[in-house]
């Protein structure tokens, strides 16, 4: 296996070895993917195997609106992960029109007993509450990129808008070198009328640029000049010319960063005549760091850590986003695929900046960001807050993760809180709740706190089934609240999810 981007770690090997009925088992179901996704994922193999050829010689135009058209689709889900139905890496969150759209790397079980990371192809996602997102299909992948040696080597991309058109970034192995194995990565770009494509690929990657993996491009509001970050065992950093196609100058390594570590994945963006560099840092696993700087060259000074290492997964790889007046941090976990962290999930929280401009460390919720509608199925085990005892978290069916999780209570007074939720005006009459007992027992539907008001108090019985209990509200609610879902007594209750009617 080689390492391309050098940097400490061998790349392309899986941390945990899973057992391929592992592997096919953390296949996410809960959304029903498309006829496609289902082939794409299952049986690991090239996309689109028998017209392979065709596809080379077809007009890459007309090539990519039918990914576009064939291939949209939805993908709605909420809280951490954002996505249920796919794997979801080193997602990059850009603001356009009126949305926030999420271009991740698109982790797919590896073919014929690889292992590691394994991408073939990039979907764009889209959402306007950050609680619903839309699948909007394949936007680029392996096979239709000229330069691209397919070895499912589609590692993390950007985009950005300039001049009317989106250009998407993307790293990929290049027919270069190709007696290597991997061949020598290099970014290359896609240009779109629209943030969902179809885009069409350049014929070669940038012209010039040096071995080069997860680009970031930052537009400087200033003077509206472009530039082009990227990792190689350091973070580079190289204006584009005003085509966003081609280098403008040479690339230079950004200096006063750690000496080591820094293998992948920076994210680069401009606040308040800030210039921020943000990057994973690779100390035994990645932890998101940053530094500030005056002018996007630099020089950067480094000011501290926004996310620590999690236990789980190797990778956190990142974006940073403003969208309608608040700040979020994109990063991914590996949620869906617990032995194997080459197989990723997407997910949010806010981040905020002290006075002077630096950014607050972010602690990883479950819950995520976004305003919940109080006749969604609301997923309490996603929770904001819980009791320090008698609150379990574990998979639906730990066979298909895809399915998502449920919460167990089994302390007296065991709470699980679930921040915003939102009532409106509607009078709601009744609170439904998925749930399953081994002891039978009442759970309370309360407002805003453990002790807050009681909306209700349903009675679950003993059963070794699922069971959806409803109860009359005794408390009217409106307008934006923190639900909060309790255990009085000392008994055994699990539960799914509990909606408003
Ligand atoms: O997703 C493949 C690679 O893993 C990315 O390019 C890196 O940033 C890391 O997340």
């Amino acid at each position: 296996m080689i390492a391309q981007n050098g940097g400490g770690r061998p790349c392309n090997v899986a941390l945990v070895t899973p057992k391929v009925s592992e592997l096919r088992a953390d296949f996410p179901r809960r959304v029903a993917p498309r006829a496609f996704n289902i082939l794409r994922l299952r049986n690991i193999k090239p996309w689109l195997p028998a017209g392979k050829n065709k596809v080379k010689n077809l007009n890459p135009l007309l090539l990519a609106l039918a990914f576009a058209f064939l291939l949209a689709g939805s993908a709605a889900r909420a809280d951490n992960p954002l996505l249920m139905n796919a794997f979801a890496a080193d997602p990059t969150a850009r603001a356009f029109e009126g949305k926030i759209y999420l271009y991740p790397s698109h982790d797919i079980q590896p073919p014929n007993g690889r292992r590691g990371f394994c991408m073939e192809d990039y979907h764009s996602y889209s959402s306007a509450n950050l609680m619903d997102w839309e699948d909007h299909g394949v936007i680029v992948t392996q096979t239709n990129v000229p330069w691209v040696n397919p070895n499912y080597g589609m590692w993390a991309p950007d985009c950005v808008f300039k001049n009317g058109k989106y250009y998407f970034y993307f790293p990929a192995n290049s027919k270069d070198a190709a007696t290597r194995r991997q061949g020598v990565q290099k970014v290359g770009v896609a240009v779109a009328e629209r943030p969902f494509g179809p885009f069409i690929p350049e014929t070669n990657y940038i012209p010039g640029i040096p071995p080069s993996i997860d680009p970031c491009v930052l537009l400087d509001p200033k003077d509206g000049s472009a530039y082009l970050f990227y990792s190689m065992n350091a973070i580079f950093v190289a204006k584009l010319k005003d085509n966003l196609l081609e280098l403008a100058t040479e690339p230079l390594r950004i200096t006063n960063l750690p000496p080591q570590g820094l293998v992948e994945g920076p994210f680069a963006f401009e606040r308040n005549s800030n210039y921020y560099l943000t990057f994973p840092h690779a100390i035994g696993r990645e932890r998101i760091e940053y530094a500030m700087a005056d002018n996007p060259l630099g020089p950067y000074t480094m000011k501290g850590v926004i996310m620590d290492q999690n236990a789980r997964c190797w990778t956190i790889h990142h974006s940073i986003v403003e969208y309608q007046g608040r700040w979020y941090l994109f990063y991914h976990d590996n949620d869906l695929s617990p032995r194997d962290d080459a197989r990723r999930s997407a997910r949010a929280d806010y981040l905020s900046f002290n006075e002077d401009g630096t950014i607050q460390k972010v602690i990883p919720t479950l819950r995520g960001v976004g305003i919940c509608d109080a006749r969604r199925k609301i997923q309490v085990d996603r929770y904001s807050a819980a009791s320090k005892e008698g609150v379990a978290v574990s998979y639906l069916d730990n066979d298909r993760t895809g399915e998502g999780w449920k919460v167990a209570l089994t302390e007296k007074d065991a709470f699980v809180q679930y921040d915003r939720v939102e009532f409106g005006t509607a009078a709601y009459k009744s609170v439904k709740v998925r749930a399953q007992s081994s002891t039978g027992g009442a759970i309370e539907v309360r407002l805003d706190k453990s002790d807050g008001p009681l909306l209700a108090k349903i009675e679950i019985p003993m059963s070794a089934e699922w069971k959806e209990v409803s109860a009359n509200l005794t408390t009217a609610a409106s307008g934006l609240h923190n639900l909060v879902v309790t255990l009085p007594e000392k008994n055994n209750v699990e539960i799914d999810w509990v909606s408003f009617e």
